[in-house]
This record gives structure tokens, C-alpha cells and sequence, in this order.
């Protein structure tokens, strides 16, 4: 009860020690009319930490007019923020202390790449945009994941908790209980989706997972559908929150299918968190999460489960940090 406690009060700042208040619009009930505007070019990603992503992805964007490059380069910057617990090698370890992990990247026609359970590399966006473009295959993990990190050129990085890490794992070891609950001391993974002014789309989602997981648990983000889904004729859709819950009802793939079928992106995400308090409800009580969307005219739409999910939205007009409506 007191992590949600906190998870709210954390909710109630959000942005407000960095992002103008004026930036700051909240969204107290759900209004699937309210994302009814139509924006191209248009980038959105997962909470605070969006805010300096998408700036570096807006760049991008500018300069090379691709995408993909701008969603790489985007959570790129989330990567290496020693401030975020959740992405990047200084994320939260898991109970041994290891810090491992998931990334995936799409494009609009349907190409991806991810990488799973990857050891001691700081991007593993950008191995995950390689096996994409340099192998066969959707996803590599663990090993031979690192492995292909290596032959690829990537550094390896030496295998030590940022300070921030090692001191919440010391704190953790002390009741080393297993309780894979969000709350704000273990989430906040990098979801980025973007549509290009020519209609190109893609999408991003990096983290370190869930803290104190099992050596070995994957979540959603590495999982194309879960964490991640594009498809050019339909639009995108991304995810954060427990993993858990979103692989249980292919979050991100049910959004853009209910947005095929005609619903917009706002209702497509509260449709999806429907769908998931539906098949989670026993452990409902411990679990956020957060759905982006845009469907390929440029609206846009995002739904959590519960309050305190924030999200950011660049285009041309404007950038700015959002709280998103929410089911409970
Ligand atoms: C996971 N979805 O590994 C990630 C965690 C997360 O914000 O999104 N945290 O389950």
C-alpha cells in the first residue's frame, strides 16, 4: 500500500521540478475525444524521462528525416541517464545483483529486432536495431545475445551496480523479499514511438526490467507485440508497467489491432487496459501500467491503469509532459 502511496505521490510532481507547470496538462478522467487532434510529425514516449528523449529524437528527425534513427537515438539518452533505475546498465539489478537487459525496435513494415536478458552493454537498443538489420532473426538473449553485442563491436562494459543500484540492492538484501511490484522505486522504461511527416513510422522500448526479478525473467519490452508494436497501415503502440500482465494480453499488438478494426488510439488503449484488469486481477492491486498510441493519420492516445503514468508528446507546435487518464 505505501509504494502505490508513493507511486501517487510521486505522480503529483511529475515534472514539475524540471517542466514549466504551464507544460504540465492533466487529464483527470478519461476523455477518448480529448486526443482527437491529428499531429505529423509526432513522437511520444513513456514518462518524465520522455522529455529529453524526445527532444534528442525530434533532432534527429530534423536532421536525417528517418524514424528509426530518431527512436534509437531517442532512448539512447535514457540509456545513459544515471538518474533512471529502470534503463540502462544502472538500472536496479536483479536479486543476484546483475543487472540485465531488454530492448526492441520496430518499423512500420514490419521489421524488428530485440535483444533479451543482455549483460554489460550500455545500448542495447542499438544491438537490437542490429539484429534487425544484420541477421535473420527477431531476437537474440542472453549469451548469445552478448556474444553478438561483441563480434558487432559493441564495448563490454565491467559488470559493477552504478552507486545509486549497489546501494538500493544493499537495502533490498536486507529482507531480499520477492515482490514484483511497480511502484516509482522500480519502473520507468523507455517506450518511443514516432510518425514521420511522410508517414514512416517506428518504435523503441529499452529497460533493465524489473528490479530484484529472477535471473532470467524477461518482461514485455523485448517481446514485439507486448512492449512494442508498428505497423505502417494501422499505426504504433508501446507500453511500460509490469511485464507480466502487458505479455498476457499482447498489449501493444491489441492496440493496433482494435485500431484497425476503427477505434481510435485513445480507445484502443482503454479498451487494452480493460483487457488487462480482465486477465489480472488477482494481482491488480500491485501493478501499473501505461499504454501510448497514434494511429498513421497522427492522433494520438494514452490510458494507464492506474494514476500517475506521464507521458511525453513533441510536434511542431509543441512539447510538453502529460498525465495520462487512467481506469482505477
Ligand atoms: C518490464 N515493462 O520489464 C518492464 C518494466 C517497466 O516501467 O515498464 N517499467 O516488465
Amino acid at each position: 500500500m505505501s509504494s502505490r502511496r508513493t507511486f501517487i505521490k510521486k505522480s503529483l510532481v511529475a515534472g514539475s521540478a524540471l517542466i514549466p507547470l504551464q507544460l504540465v496538462q492533466s487529464c483527470a478522467t478519461s476523455d477518448a475525444s480529448s486526443n482527437s487532434e491529428k499531429f505529423k510529425p509526432l513522437i511520444l514516449a513513456t514518462w518524465d524521462h520522455g522529455m529529453p528523449a524526445n527532444d534528442r529524437a525530434w533532432e534527429v528527425l530534423g536532421q536525417t528525416g528517418s524514424v528509426i534513427d530518431a527512436v534509437e537515438e531517442g532512448v539512447k539518452v535514457t540509456e545513459l541517464d544515471m538518474d533512471n533505475l529502470s534503463v540502462g546498465l544502472q538500472g536496479l539489478p536483479d536479486r543476484e545483483g546483475i543487472a540485465t537487459l531488454d530492448a526492441s525496435i520496430m518499423k512500420g513494415d514490419g521489421s524488428c529486432g530485440s535483444v533479451a536478458f543482455l549483460r554489460q552493454i550500455k545500448h542495447p537498443i542499438s544491438v537490437a536495431r542490429k539484429v534487425m538489420e544484420e541477421t535473420p532473426h527477431v531476437m537474440l538473449a542472453g549469451e548469445g545475445a552478448r556474444q553478438f553485442a561483441i563480434a558487432k563491436g559493441f564495448p563490454l562494459e565491467e559488470e559493477i551496480l552504478s552507486p545509486k543500484a549497489a546501494k538500493a540492492f544493499e537495502a533490498w538484501k536486507v529482507d531480499s523479499q520477492y515482490k514484483p511490484i511497480i511502484n516509482i522505486e522500480n519502473h520507468d522504461t523507455i517506450g518511443m514511438i514516432a510518425l514521420g511527416a511522410d508517414g514512416q513510422m517506428a518504435g523503441s522500448c529499452t529497460t533493465s526490467g524489473l528490479a530484484y526479478k529472477m535471473h532470467g525473467r524477461v518482461g514485455d519490452s523485448p517481446i514485439i507485440g507486448a512492449g512494442l508494436f508498428v505497423d505502417e497501415e494501422v499505426g504504433a503502440a508501446t507500453a511500460t508497467g509490469l511485464g507480466e500482465s502487458i505479455i498476457r494480453i499482447c498489449g501493444s499488438f491489441l492496440i493496433v489491432e482494435l485500431m484497425r478494426q476503427g477505434r481510435s488510439p485513445q480507445e484502443a488503449c482503454e479498451e487494452a487496459v480493460r483487457r488487462l484488469i480482465s486477465k489480472n486481477r488477482k494481482d491488480l492491486d500491485d501493478l501499473q501500467v501505461g499504454f501510448l498510441a497514434f494511429n498513421k493519420d497522427g492522433e494520438y492516445g494514452a490510458y494507464a491503469l492506474r494514476q500517475g503514468f506521464t507521458y511525453a508528446l513533441h510536434h511542431t507546435d509543441e512539447k510538453v509532459l502529460r498525465n495520462s487518464t487512467y481506469a482505477i
